[in-house]
């Protein structure tokens, strides 16, 4: 063959229609796949998230060397492996003598800033092609940004609604509004089960990482088996569409329900194979359109869905690349407590926290409202560090990848970046955990207690917040008002809320070092 050119293919970019492989021919062409140290461990990410990544990647090749390509696959205990993008980048091009490399744009910027340095590195031209699994361009999200306080996700999402064409009637929405989650957000019914997501058993590809998983990250969270996450298209394609048969319909209405013991609820569990490509996320909203349009499911939830996507996953994405780098570092409520020992251990008595923490380590997952209104909720109300928040959630979910996962840690639930993505910080007492899960019925703390030893650790964490931030949110108009109510509590009262919630946070021990990072 003459020179190839070489085509480093990244463990999230598992994708037929990848921009860096379009137009060209597998006679002509090296695809470098790499398992590599450093991904694994920069932070420690969860047994199943490394399952995942691995397991469809060694998918996917064998995929393209059966439609002819070439693929250098570098395995993990490949004894010559550098353990880093860039090294085993620089011992391919030694091995094929590329005339050309050809990557797509990663989806982290700490390994955007890696390629960057390959252009003076290697001695053929390189190509970094944009991403088009996404729908919205960096170029369409700056103008939406440029000008605004608060990149308010809802003109976003119109945007994406007009550009798509998705549920629209001409210039106007389906329906005639443009967000119905005013009719979702029920509480979950008495005895609320869902049919479960599918699971798929480890064929021998897949079997043969989880031993070299369970050999070489004994150390890192979360439980190694049962591993049932789709690793192949198919298999997504299989997900997928059983969430359109038996799930979709509900998913509006219980969007925002917790019910203990039962994970998935009407959730798609769809957010791995979209993040590592084997599923389009455009081909997804097409079939929750069709059913709506074919009466296999109502407004609400297909709306709900859509927005999912082509709103909030676009959306902060474009987020992520507009505040980058400065998002990583960003702490405006000066946060500085450690992350308690209990994230990683789930030894705590609040009994909504440990299902979260319960489900986080079996199944390298939690669903929206658990991720967002319990754990983050936690985390702001009692002022841990953004970085340490950033680290757990980037190790423990198998969907995690710091475009997603930042806007949503120091944006969505931390406040960290100051209201750029949130106008308000999502902070609440254990009411709202209350009236939307089953959770409080069975803990030991009473959640109609507000203050002292046997009460719920939110209603005190809560006021302690609001007192504790006073100055950053008294001018805030969604939130300010609520210092009527604490000014009118009287001195005695603020006390006990005040010494409930000192008392509850030193109680709490640090998570010892080594968890999230070496
Ligand atoms: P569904 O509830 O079925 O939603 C459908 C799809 O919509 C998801 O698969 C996902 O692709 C998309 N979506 C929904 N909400 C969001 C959102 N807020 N941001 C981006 N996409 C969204 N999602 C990730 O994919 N990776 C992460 O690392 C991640 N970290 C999060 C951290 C926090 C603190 C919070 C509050 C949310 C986070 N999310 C993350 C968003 C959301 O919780 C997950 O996408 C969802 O739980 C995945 O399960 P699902 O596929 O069943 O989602
Ligand atoms: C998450 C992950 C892990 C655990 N391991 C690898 C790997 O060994 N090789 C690889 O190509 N990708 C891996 N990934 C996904 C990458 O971290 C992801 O592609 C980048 O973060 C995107 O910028
Ligand atoms: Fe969680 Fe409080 Fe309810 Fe217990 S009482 S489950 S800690 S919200």
């Amino acid at each position: 063959m003459t020179r190839p050119v070489l085509v480093p293919i990244l463990g999230d970019q598992l994708s037929r229609n990848i921009p860096s492989l379009e137009g060209l021919s597998p006679a002509s062409t090296v695809v470098l796949m790499m398992e590599v140290w450093d991904e694994a461990t920069y932070v420690k990410h969860h047994k199943q998230k490394i399952v995942l990544i691995f397991a469809a990647m060694r998918h996917f090749a064998e995929e393209l060397r059966a439609e002819g390509f070439t693929v250098d696959y570098v395995r993990l205990d490949d004894p010559a492996n550098t353990g880093s993008f860039t090294g085993e980048v620089a011992r391919a091009v030694e091995r094929h003598a590329p005339s050309e490399i050809r990557v797509t744009e990663s989806g982290e910027w700490r390994v955007h800033e890696a390629m960057l340095e390959w252009e003076g590195r290697f001695p053929c031209p390189i190509s970094i092609l944009p991403d088009t699994r996404f729908i919205a361009t960096h170029a369409e999200f700056r103008a939406f940004a440029e000008g605004r306080k608060h990149l308010t996700m809802e003109y976003f999402y119109r945007e994406m609604r007009r550009k798509t064409g998705l549920l629209m009637e001409g210039d106007k929405p389906t329906g005639g509004v443009w967000n119905l989650d005013s009719e979702n957000r029920e509480p979950p019914k008495e005895g609320l089960k869902a049919p479960p997501a599918p699971k798929f058993a480890p064929d021998a590809i897949t079997q043969e990482v989880i031993a070299l998983v369970g050999a070489r990250f004994a150390d890192h969270f979360g439980d190694l088996e049962p591993f049932g996450w789709p690793v192949t298209r198919e298999q997504a394609l299989e997900a997928a569409e059983a969430f359109f048969a038996r799930r979709l319909e509900k998913f509006g209405p219980y969007q925002d329900a917790m019910v203990h013991g039962e994970d998935d609820l009407y959730h798609s569990m769809l957010s791995t194979s979209l993040n590592i490509g084997l599923l389009d996320p455009l081909e997804l909203c097409h079939a929750a359109e069709a059913a709506y349009k074919s009466g296999r499911a109502p407004l609400n939830s297909v709306e709900g869905f859509i927005r999912q996507i082509i709103g909030w996953r676009e959306y902060v994405r474009g987020f992520y690349w507009h505040q980058m780098p400065g998002l990583a570092a960003a702490n405006e409520l000066s946060a500085h407590r450690p992350l308690p020992e209990f994230f990683w251990t789930g030894a705590t008595d609040m009994r909504c926290l440990a299902d979260c923490i319960r489900t986080t380590r079996e199944d390298a997952h939690a669903h929206h409202i658990q991720r967002l209104m319990v754990l983050g909720n936690f985390c702001l109300i009692a002022g841990i560090d953004p970085r340490e928040v950033a680290d757990w959630y980037l190790a423990v979910y198998a969907d995690a990848f710091e475009w997603v996962e930042l806007p949503n840690v120091a944006g969505m639930v931390l406040y960290a970046d100051g209201g750029r993505l949130a106008t308000k910080p999502y902070a609440a007492s254990g009411n709202y955990i209350n009236k939307m899960s089953n959770y409080c019925s069975g803990c030991r703390y009473k959640v109609a207690e507000k203050t002292g030893p046997k009460a719920c650790p939110f209603n005190p964490l809560y006021w302690d917040f609001m007192e504790r931030n006073r100055d950053k949110l008294e001018s805030n108009h969604r939130i300010g008002r609520i210092y009527a109510t604490w000014d009118k509590m009287g001195e005695a009262k603020q006390r006990e809320y005040l010494e409930s919630a000192e008392k509850f946070l030193d109680s709490l021990e640090p998570a010892r070092k080594g968890w999230a990072r070496n």
